[in-house]
Formats: structure tokens, C-alpha cells, sequence
């Protein structure tokens, strides 16, 4: 297994759609095992594959307290079901540090996905667990948490993050 460095707003690299996985070999699992352990390290509760810069559509999260339930998510597909009830969370992502914004997203969703084995999936995730499939599988699409607020404030976190990258230089 291997850290791997996490891109950070506005890396024009978290822009980018990522592909369909299409072969489920040994190199996605050790890609899997590499998001999980990047996220850990981190104390991420989700990481996407976008983020350290691997445009293919497969996300990572663990939700658990004891943080002992890692889950993969391979072609992740998101319905919405009727209803049309939302939820507010407070988001943070490991590629927008330090800043946590509300964002409203429906509550009630099935997903579709593969397993690394390739086998297909269905579930229907309520709460925290539908928030952070949505907002990684956002990631997937080239799209950030930064997208749903207003364009003052994600102008101010890009200034803010960019001014500490050069400091770090
Ligand atoms: C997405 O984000 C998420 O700024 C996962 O300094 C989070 O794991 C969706 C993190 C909350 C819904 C609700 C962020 C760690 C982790 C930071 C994360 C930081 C250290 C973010
Ligand atoms: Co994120």
C-alpha cells in the first residue's frame, strides 16, 4: 500500500470527468487500498479517486466511529427517488482543507455500483452515508463542494488555499 498526495482546490486536475472502470484486476484493488489508506491518514471519512490525480470512477469511505468499515464504490450511479425530501449537511473535503460549508442535497437516493470484483450492487443509503456517496461520486464528475456555495465565498477559499500553497514553496 502507498500514501498518495491529494490534489487541492483549485487544481484544474479535480475538474476532469473521470472513465468507467471496465477491468476489475489487481492493480483496482491496490488503487482501492491506496485511496483507503490516503483517506485514513488524512482522517477523511470519503476520498475519491479524482483527488490524487487517477480519473477513474471509484470512490472509498468509512463512516464508522471506530473507523473499522471501509467501503468501495466502483461506477457509482445515483437516482434520485421521489419525494424530493433534502438534507443540510456541513461538508468537508481532504481537497478543500479547513473549510467546511452547508450544502442541501436529497436525502432519499439508490445507488448503483460495482464491487471490485465487478459484481453489481444496489443500496439505498439515508443520512451521512447518501451525503458522502453523493459528494464523492461529485468528484467523479469533476465537481466540488465549492460548486454549491456562492461564488464570493469560493472565491475567497480559492484565494485563501492558493496563497497557502506558494507559502508551502
Ligand atoms: C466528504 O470529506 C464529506 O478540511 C468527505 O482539515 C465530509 O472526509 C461529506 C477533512 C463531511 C459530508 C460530510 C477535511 C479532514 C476530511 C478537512 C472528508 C481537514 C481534515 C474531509
Ligand atoms: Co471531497
Amino acid at each position: 500500500m502507498a500514501l498518495r498526495n491529494i490534489l487541492v482546490f483549485p487544481d484544474p486536475r479535480l475538474r476532469e470527468v473521470a472513465e468507467e472502470v471496465k477491468v476489475f484486476d489487481e492493480k483496482l484493488k491496490i488503487l482501492s487500498e491506496d485511496l483507503l489508506e490516503t483517506m485514513y491518514e488524512f482522517n477523511g471519512i470519503g476520498l475519491a479517486a479524482t483527488q490524487i490525480g487517477v480519473s477513474k470512477r471509484i470512490l472509498v469511505l468509512d463512516i464508522s466511529e471506530e473507523k473499522n468499515e471501509p467501503q468501495v464504490f466502483v461506477n457509482p450511479k445515483i437516482k434520485i427517488l421521489e419525494g424530493e425530501e433534502t438534507a443540510g449537511y456541513e461538508e468537508g473535503c481532504l481537497s478543500v482543507p479547513s473549510f467546511y460549508e452547508e450544502v442541501i442535497r436529497p436525502v432519499n437516493v439508490e445507488i448503483t455500483f460495482n464491487d471490485l470484483e465487478g459484481n453489481e450492487k444496489k443500496i439505498k443509503p439515508t443520512g451521512l452515508l447518501s451525503v458522502v456517496v453523493q459528494h464523492e461520486t461529485d468528484h467523479l464528475d469533476g465537481k466540488l463542494m465549492v460548486d454549491y456555495i456562492s461564488s464570493t465565498k469560493r472565491g475567497r477559499i480559492r484565494s485563501k488555499l492558493l496563497k497557502l500553497k506558494k507559502q508551502k514553496k
